[in-house]
């Protein structure tokens, strides 16, 4: 049994970037979160999300990188700040990073008070993150026990276009349970119902969320947290970024791309006009009628080897808290980081401003 390994040597392992940038990359989700969480519960998506992008974008701005936004608030014509393609950081120093970004991942969410609301990005170095169009996904993630367990039973494996009950059939040996003892979560849409249907009748149970598949997806990687799958479709960037957590968490995740007519069930016309007037943009991400039907696993979404991932929680969920405003501009704040060497941290801050007029409280 060879001994476990220890602090000193994980931290060596460390690449440079998450050496040198996670710890501030903490600090700009930090910030995202607690711009969002004043607009918390007002009712305005849009203005909660604006904050949100702001509070990031001058955060990373201040960071001494020559960062590239691959997956942001969408293509240069349509977002003003954190588009798809712009540069951030002071462009002074060394590292060469691609970063995807979500200020406010479940904009609604946070809107409305829900729980589950994150302000959450990744970066690697460049070339690391997939660079992929702004469409749909349909996934299926798994904790690193069914990694485990498909490398033991090679005939065995997640496969995106298996029938449910045989996915959770796998995922249920490899946790040692039964399938009634899992839990999959899926986004309550129209589009989903058969495959609700499905997990019900293969015996799983089914937790449904208005909103926000990435943490949900991160979760099925953290014992404890009560998500053993999530399956369905969502956004492509939230792929990735779930991707770059469960890469360095040890569990899996299986994407393909789908055009929001095909998982929204639109009639064969409207998929074959929205494909028209798609292709052209997604070949220039080298996206043709060939490779739009690929699986991406977990390494083709994250290929990069020194990914950073951060998440803070805005309203609380399963696994983050979320932001305690308090005396006159304070806050206390939860996150979740998490570097390639394999160290995971749960951060509790607290941003104080004045000490004498509002001491530190223990809980
Ligand atoms: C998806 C999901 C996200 O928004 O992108 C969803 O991945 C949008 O889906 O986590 P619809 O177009 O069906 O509403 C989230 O739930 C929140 O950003």
């Amino acid at each position: 049994m060879p001994h476990p390994k220890t602090a000193e040597e994980m931290i060596k392992c460390a690449g440079s970037i998450e050496a040198e940038l996670l710890p501030r990359l903490l600090h700009v989700t930090e910030a995202a979160a607690i711009a969002a969480s004043y607009q918390m519960g007002r009712g305005d998506k849009h203005y909660s999300d604006q904050v949100a992008v702001e509070a990031m974008r001058r955060m990373l701005n201040c960071l001494d990188m020559k960062g590239i936004i691959k997956i942001g608030e969408g293509e240069r014509d349509e977002a003003p700040m954190l588009y798809i393609g712009e540069k951030v950081g002071t462009w002074e120093d060394d590292f060469e990073v691609d970063i995807a970004v979500d200020p406010l991942e479940g904009t609604n969410l946070a809107a409305n008070g829900f729980p589950g609301a994150i302000a959450v990005m990744a970066m690697a170095e460049r070339g690391g993150l997939f660079h992929g169009p702004d469409i749909y996904m349909d996934k299926i993630v798994v904790g690193p026990e069914v990694v485990r367990y498909e490398r033991e039973h090679p005939d065995k494996r997640i496969d995106l276009d298996a029938p449910v009950r045989k996915n959770l059939e796998i995922v249920a040996e490899a946790l040692n349970r039964n399938v009634d003892e899992l839990v999959v979560v899926i986004l309550e849409r129209k589009r989903h119902e058969q495959k609700i249907q499905e997990i019900r009748e293969a015996g799983a149970r089914v937790i449904l969320v208005t909103d926000g598949d990435l943490m949900p997806g991160v979760s099925t990687a953290i014992r404890g947290s009560g998500v053993h799958m999530v399956l369905g479709s969502g956004g492509s960037g939230e792929a990735v970024l779930t991707a770059a957590a469960i890469k360095g968490l040890g569990g899996k995740i299986l994407a393909r791309l789908v055009l929001p007519t095909v998982a929204n069930g639109k009639s064969d016309e409207d998929v074959a006009k929205e494909k028209e007037e798609k292709m052209e943009r997604l070949a220039t991400m080298g996206i043709t009628e060939e490779n739009i039907n690929d699986v991406l696993d977990t390494e083709k979404l994250v290929p990069g080897k020194d990914v950073i991932f951060s998440a803070t929680g805005v309203t609380s969920g399963p696994i983050l808290r979320g932001v305690s405003l308090f005396g006159e501009g304070d806050a206390r704040v939860h996150s979740l980081t998490i570097g390639s060497s394999g160290v995971v941290k749960f951060t509790d801050t607290i941003y104080i401003h004045d000490k004498e007029e509002t001491p530190l409280r223990y809980q």
